[in-house]
């Protein structure tokens, strides 16, 4: 029999509105303490499940303030037990001292994740799905958001059951084998059986693949901008980021090491980085800042070539000499208040770049500004928006994995010609790991692993 936990379940801060909850046997007697109409206290028998009751909340004699309360009764709640929710205005001193005059009543401060981790072993939710809410919760981007809210919807729940199931009549056709061998029965042939086993190893390779490139994609995307000195690099990072984070001046080398700052770019989490002009120097210390702006520019996600268009080039020679960075690259054409008179954008554009995007701006009048930040957010964006994508916590990688080896220790097993009793015990153990992927997991340690990275009063 679990107790009565409390917690504050919206944002700290203040807001319109905060939330408190409060979840076990005794949270319809507690809160029921605190709440009155008209002066009479709200009596628990007359209380109906889901249904929004405006009441004062009291101290004793001392008028708090006006709430909405709602009982769900369970197990029809998000624990699977009785859980009751005070909607009372989002001061948080006020809130606090709500909490107070519940844990004075009898309930217990919720811990971290403590009333999704009641919904998992009540069975309201599984073990991938209850993760996922920590995930969605915390998500940082729009990326990162997408993938959690897949698995909420139980996306590696239902891969996890489809598994399972192929497992079971896998083992199924085994144990016939083992039981029957002795009669004339029919089997499925040696290769076919190998066959099914390889598909399974195939969709949980491919799981984690699609896993680790999310991976990937959920550190923060480097966005470096790049090119000789004085064409405005500086300028425009400091015009993106909407602060002075880059000395500019007119003397060429201004910046002598590269210089970044984090931000979400539309919602993008991004590292975004101004390097030094690059140009020939004798100069010791540029020399090694114009080396550490190559590396940071060949291996950024997108790449920014900052061009001046201002002044007299050839472009057709700078396309010739710079071909490599500029492929796939976003070419900011700087400088375009003051353009060269012979400046066209097919000058750029004939030279027949692939994957490259050509954006005319000014840092000066900032036209163009917009487009340019579109256009960044766009490789991003073509970077991130596959389809395919999928998170797996660290947990279910473990579990996948280990599912990828005893497959594939059974299918060596079965190659040596060994007898199904013995390749059998590798199905069996990626039975078990499978099984645990939608939480057949009891150890409170594990348990304690995965809900303490939540927030309290989830
Ligand atoms: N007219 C005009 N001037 C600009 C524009 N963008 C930058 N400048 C000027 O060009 C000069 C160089 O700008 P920076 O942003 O320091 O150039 P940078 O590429 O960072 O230069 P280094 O750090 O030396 O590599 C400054 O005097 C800016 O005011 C623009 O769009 N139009
Ligand atoms: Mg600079």
């Amino acid at each position: 029999m679990f107790d009565t936990i409390t917690a504050i379940s919206t944002a700290s801060g203040a807001g319109a509105i905060g939330i408190l909850r409060i979840s076990g046997p005794e949270a319809l007697s507690i809160s029921t303490k605190h709440l009155f109409q008209n002066g009479n206290k709200l009596e628990l028998h007359n209380i109906k499940p889901r249904f929004a009751y405006t009441c004062e909340f009291q101290d004793g004699p001392r008028k708090m303030d006006q709430v909405l309360f709602l009982y769900f009764a369970g197990p029809n709640s998000y624990t699977g037990e009785d859980l009751c929710e005070i909607h009372m205005h989002g001061n948080p001193i006020l809130l606090r001292e709500a909490i107070e005059i519940f844990i004075r009543t009898g309930a217990r401060p919720a811990k971290q994740g403590e009333f999704t981790k009641r919904a998992f072993l009540n069975g309201k939710l599984d073990l991938s799905e209850a993760e996922s809410v920590g995930r969605l919760i915390g998500a940082r981007s729009r990326f990162e958001l997408e993938l959690a809210q897949k698995n909420v919807f139980g996306e590696i729940s239902r891969l996890a059951s489809n598994l399972r199931s192929q497992l079971i009549s896998l083992k199924a056709e085994c144990e016939a084998e083992i039981d029957f061998s002795t009669e004339d029965l029919t089997y499925e042939s040696f290769e076919q059986r190998k066959l099914r086993i390889l598909k399974i190893i195939e969709i949980c390779d491919s799981l984690l693949k699609r896993s680790r490139q999310a991976e990937i994609l959920l550190e923060k995307s480097r966005v470096v901008l790049y090119g000789e000195p004085n064409t405005g690099k500086s300028s425009l990072m400091n015009l993106i980021l909407g602060k002075d984070r880059s000395i500019i001046s007119d003397i060429p080398g201004t910046t002598r090491d590269y210089v970044s700052e984090e931000f979400l770019l539309e919602g993008v989490p991004i590292r975004l980085t101004d390097t030094a002009g690059i140009r020939k120097t004798s100069d010791t210390i540029e020399k090694l800042g114009i080396e550490r702006s190559e590396k940071e520019f060949s291996s950024a996600d997108v790449r920014v070539f900052v061009i001046d268009v201002s002044a007299k080039t050839d472009w057709k020679i700078f396309g010739e000499e710079n071909r490599s960075k500029l492929e796939g690259a976003v070419v900011a054409a700087n400088k375009i208040d003051i353009a060269d008179s012979s400046w066209i954008p097919e000058k750029i554009l004939n030279l027949n770049l692939p994957g490259t995007v050509i954006c005319e701006v000014s840092c000066k009048t900032k036209q163009g500004i917009e487009n340019l930040i579109q256009k960044i957010s766009e490789k991003l964006i073509s970077l991130e928006s596959s389809e395919d994508y999928v998170i797996l916590e660290e947990r279910n990688r473990y579990h996948f994995t280990t599912i990828v080896n005893s497959l594939e220790q059974c299918i060596r097993l079965m190659e040596d010609r060994a007898p199904a009793e013995i390749y059998i015990k590798e199905i069996d153990s990626a039975l078990t790991e499978i099984g645990e992927v939608n939480g057949r997991v009891d150890t409170e340690e594990i348990l304690g692993r995965i809900f303490s990275k939540f927030c309290v009063g989830k």
